[in-house]
C-alpha cells in the first residue's frame, strides 16, 4: 500500500470539508488543494460554461417531457454534497470490494469509509429510495488522474435516471397488456439481464438511445455525427458509451445502460425497470464552444468568462480562445522508493504545489541503474557458479536483482500561466519546491 504522501492541512487529526470534521486514517489522501475546490459548484455559477450547458440540459428535458398532470417528468438535483460515503460511491452500485476503481491511487479518501464522490451515479440509489421515477443529477466529481489538457482531477458530470412500471413502458405497444418486464427462469445474455424480458430490455434501451440522441441534436443540432459503443458498468447491463465526431476523432461523451436489477430492488423499486446515464459536461462544453483546454473551467479570466454572458441560454457562442502565452519546460528525475510508490502521489504533488500554472505532466523516461546489473553479474561469476544448477541460479539472481535494482522515473513538467508570461525565476523556484517537497514525502531521492 502507499503511504500517506500528501502535503495536508496542517497537522490536523481530522479532515474538514464544508464545516464538517472527518477523522483521518492511513486511507486519507485528500490534498488541501482538491479540497479548496468543494464548494466552487462552477456548474452553479451563473453564465459559467458548464452552468449553461446545465440549463441547456435541463430546458430540453423540462421542454420536452411533460406528465400529464402539466408538470415535467424530470426532476433537477444539483445541490448534492460531494462527500459521500464508499458504500454510496461502490457498494450501492454492486461494484466489488476487490475492483480496481476502490484504489486509494485513483481516487481522493477523507478516510476508509468517506470520499469526494468519483461520480454521480453515487446518488442512484438514494434518489430512487426518495420515490423518484425520473431525475437529472449535476455536481463536481473527483479523482487522481493524469494532468493534460482533458483530464483535471475535479469535473462534472451530470447522472440521468428514468424507471418505468409495467404499464409505462408497454403503454403505447398494441396488446401491451399482455406483455411483463420480468420472467423467472431466465439467463443474463450479452444483450439482457436474467431477470428482464428482452422485449422490456429492449424497449428500455431503445428509449434511452432515442433520449440521449434527441439531447445531443438539441445541444449541437443535427449536423452533429454519434455513434454507439457497447461496454460494461458494474451498475448497468447493457452497457453503451455515445461518442461524438469531434476534430476529425471520435469523442467519449457519455456512459449509460439498464439499470441493473439487484440495484433497483434494494432501493425499493423492484416492480419496475430503468435506464441510467452519467455524462461529462466538460466533454460537451468543450465540443459545443470549442474550448481547448479543461483548465480554462476554472480561470477567473474575464476574457474567457465574459463570451458565456449572454441574455439568453440559446444564444450562440462564438467562442475566442485566450491567446496563448509561452509555456516553460523542467524535466525532474529521481530513484523510486523500493516498494510504496505511485505515479498518481506525484502529480498530485506537483499539482498542490504549482497549481493551474502545471499544464501537463509526462513521464518520459524510466531507467534501471545498469551499476546494479554489473554487481548481480559479478556475483554470479563468484562462488554462486560452482555447481550452479541453473534453476537454483535464475531464481537466486531474480532474488537479487529485486533487491539491488534501482529504477528511476524522469517526468516532464510543462509550465503555463492562461493569463501572462511566466518568467524563468518564478518557474525555478516552483520546479525547486517540487524537488524538495517530493523527496521529503514520496521517499524519493533526486537525480539532479
Ligand atoms: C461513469 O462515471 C459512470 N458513472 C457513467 C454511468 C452512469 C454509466 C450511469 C452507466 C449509468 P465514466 O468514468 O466513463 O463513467 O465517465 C462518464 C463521463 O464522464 C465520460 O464519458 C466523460 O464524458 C466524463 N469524464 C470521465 N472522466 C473524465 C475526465 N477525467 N475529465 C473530464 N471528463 C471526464
Ligand atoms: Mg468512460
Amino acid at each position: 500500500d502507499v503511504p500517506s504522501s500528501q502535503p495536508l492541512v496542517g497537522q490536523d487529526t481530522t479532515v474538514k470539508v464544508m464545516g464538517y470534521s472527518y477523522p483521518r486514517d492511513d486511507f486519507t489522501n485528500v490534498t488541501s488543494k482538491i479540497l479548496a475546490k468543494v464548494g466552487c459548484n462552477l456548474h452553479n455559477q451563473a453564465h459559467h460554461p458548464l452552468w449553461l450547458v446545465k440549463e441547456r440540459i435541463k430546458a430540453h428535458f423540462y421542454r420536452a417531457y411533460i406528465m400529464r398532470s402539466g408538470n415535467p417528468l424530470f426532476s433537477v438535483h444539483d445541490n448534492l454534497s460531494p462527500v459521500v460515503t464508499t458504500e454510496q460511491n461502490f457498494d450501492s452500485l454492486l461494484i466489488p470490494p476487490d475492483h480496481p476503481s476502490r484504489k486509494r491511487g485513483d481516487n481522493y479518501y477523507l478516510n476508509r469509509s468517506t470520499m469526494l464522490r468519483a461520480h454521480t451515479s453515487a446518488h442512484q440509489r438514494e434518489l430512487v429510495c426518495s420515490g423518484l421515477d425520473a431525475f437529472l443529477l449535476a455536481g463536481d466529481v473527483y479523482r487522481r488522474d493524469e494532468i493534460d489538457a482533458s483530464h483535471y482531477p475535479v469535473f462534472h458530470q451530470m447522472e440521468g435516471v428514468r424507471l418505468f412500471s409495467n404499464h409505462e413502458l408497454f403503454a403505447k405497444v398494441s396488446s401491451g397488456e399482455d406483455l411483463s418486464l420480468f420472467e423467472s427462469g431466465g439467463h443474463r445474455t450479452p444483450q439482457k439481464q436474467e431477470t428482464h424480458t428482452l422485449e422490456a430490455v429492449k424497449l428500455v434501451e431503445f428509449d434511452l438511445k432515442q433520449t440521449l440522441d434527441r439531447m445531443v441534436r438539441h445541444l449541437f443540432g443535427e449536423e452533429l455525427e454519434i455513434r454507439w459503443v457497447e461496454c460494461y458498468f458494474p451498475f448497468t447491463h447493457p452497457s453503451f458509451e455515445m461518442e461524438v465526431r469531434f476534430q476529425e476523432d471520435w469523442l467519449e461523451v457519455l456512459g449509460c445502460g439498464v439499470m441493473e436489477q439487484e440495484l433497483v430492488h434494494s432501493a425499493g423499486a423492484s416492480n419496475k425497470i430503468g435506464w441510467a446515464f452519467g455524462l461529462g459536461l466538460e466533454r460537451l462544453a468543450m465540443v459545443l464552444y470549442g474550448i481547448p483546454d479543461i483548465r480554462l473551467f476554472w480561470s477567473q479570466d474575464d476574457r474567457f468568462l465574459k463570451q458565456f454572458c449572454l441574455p439568453s441560454i440559446n444564444d450562440p457562442v462564438t467562442f475566442q480562445p485566450l491567446s496563448k502565452y509561452p509555456p516553460l519546460i523542467n524535466d525532474i528525475s529521481f530513484w523510486l522508493p523500493a516498494e510504496g510508490y505511485t505515479e498518481n502521489d506525484f502529480y498530485d504533488l506537483v499539482r498542490s504545489i504549482g497549481g493551474d500554472l502545471v499544464e501537463k505532466v509526462t513521464l518520459v523516461d524510466q531507467f534501471t541503474h545498469p551499476k546494479c546489473r554489473c554487481l548481480i553479474r559479478r556475483g554470479l561469476q563468484g562462488t554462486d557458479k560452482i555447481n550452479a544448477d541453473p534453476v537454483v541460479m535464475k531464481e537466486r539472481l531474480a532474488r537479487r536483482k529485486s533487491r539491488t535494482q534501482k529504477h528511476s522515473h524522469c517526468y516532464r513538467i510543462t509550465y503555463r500561466h492562461m493569463e501572462r508570461t511566466l518568467t524563468q525565476e518564478e518557474v525555478r523556484v516552483l520546479h525547486a519546491s517540487i524537488e524538495h517537497t517530493a523527496e521529503q514525502e514520496l521517499g524519493v531521492k533526486g537525480r539532479y
